[in-house]
């Protein structure tokens, strides 16, 4: 898949871009069909002392998972969605080439109380010593609506700095961007179908919704970063044994 060069434009000047129709229904469905029997074996076996870090709350009926970690060193259906040409060719386009996928996650936002993700910067999480070379491509694998908590974006923020982020007290996993700092950015939605990809640079403000619809949310995030890129002074702990080579 091309870029045009107002694409390529588009996302340098606002710090994302959407592709429609990268992956079809069938990629798409086998996807959503392994991350959900990983979740049910995930949940069986979480020990109660990292619950808060992995189950929605927002979710009473029944205890449902919020996200999973590093899918594509787990799982062969992602890692085939990471290395997937039509996908590599776009990150190329955007990074350069000689790309790594350094960490990744699913996001369910499960249907009827899937919380939302707090504003943040990518690239405060990862610390990176190029803050150019990391992209995220975030994966659709349900339409992504303003109903069920599609991703919000601060135009041009990726033109901006890294800013220090604070975390509520007893969840320092929730690192976000401070209120003084949000209230002067207006914050876009950028919905998705299912099979498209939303990229974003690592500076660029990034928050969703929750989900007040009755359908699920599920996404699948590969955070990229090129040959000369690592996490070089990271908020959390990154495993980068766990690095994937692509290209
Ligand atoms: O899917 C979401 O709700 C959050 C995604 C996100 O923060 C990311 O992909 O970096």
């Amino acid at each position: 898949m091309i870029l045009t060069e107002s694409d390529k434009a588009r996302y340098r000047h606002v710090g994302h871009l959407t592709v429609p129709g990268v992956f079809d229904s069938a990629q798409t469905t086998g996807v959503v069909e392994d991350i959900q029997r990983w979740g049910e074996e995930f949940l069986a076996e979480l020990p109660a002392e990292q619950r808060a870090w992995y189950v929605d709350g927002g979710v009473t009926a029944r205890a449902v998972l919020r996200k999973l970690d590093n899918p594509h060193h787990h799982r062969e259906s992602v890692r085939r969605l990471a290395a997937s040409p039509a996908l590599v060719a776009l990150v190329e386009q955007l990074i350069g080439s000689g790309v790594w996928v350094y960490f990744s996650q699913i996001f369910f936002k499960p249907p009827e109380g899937g919380g939302p993700k707090p504003a943040h910067q990518d690239n405060f999480y990862f610390g990176p010593n190029d803050v150019e070379g990391v992209v995220t491509a975030w994966i659709a694998l349900d339409d992504a609506t303003l109903e069920n908590g599609c991703l919000y974006f601060g135009e041009g923020t990726n033109q901006g700095p890294v800013y220090p982020h604070e975390a509520p007290p007893g969840e320092p996993y929730n690192l976000q961007l401070p209120e003084t700092i949000l209230s002067r950015q207006p914050m876009t939605p950028a919905p998705v179908m299912r099979g498209g990809v939303s990229f974003h640079h690592g500076n660029t403000f990034h928050q969703s919704g929750p989900n007040l619809s009755i359908r699920w949310r599920r996404a699948c995030a590969l955070h990229y970063v090129n040959s000369h890129t690592f996490f070089e002074h990271p908020a959390l702990p990154y495993d980068d044994s766990l690095k994937l080579r692509i290209t």
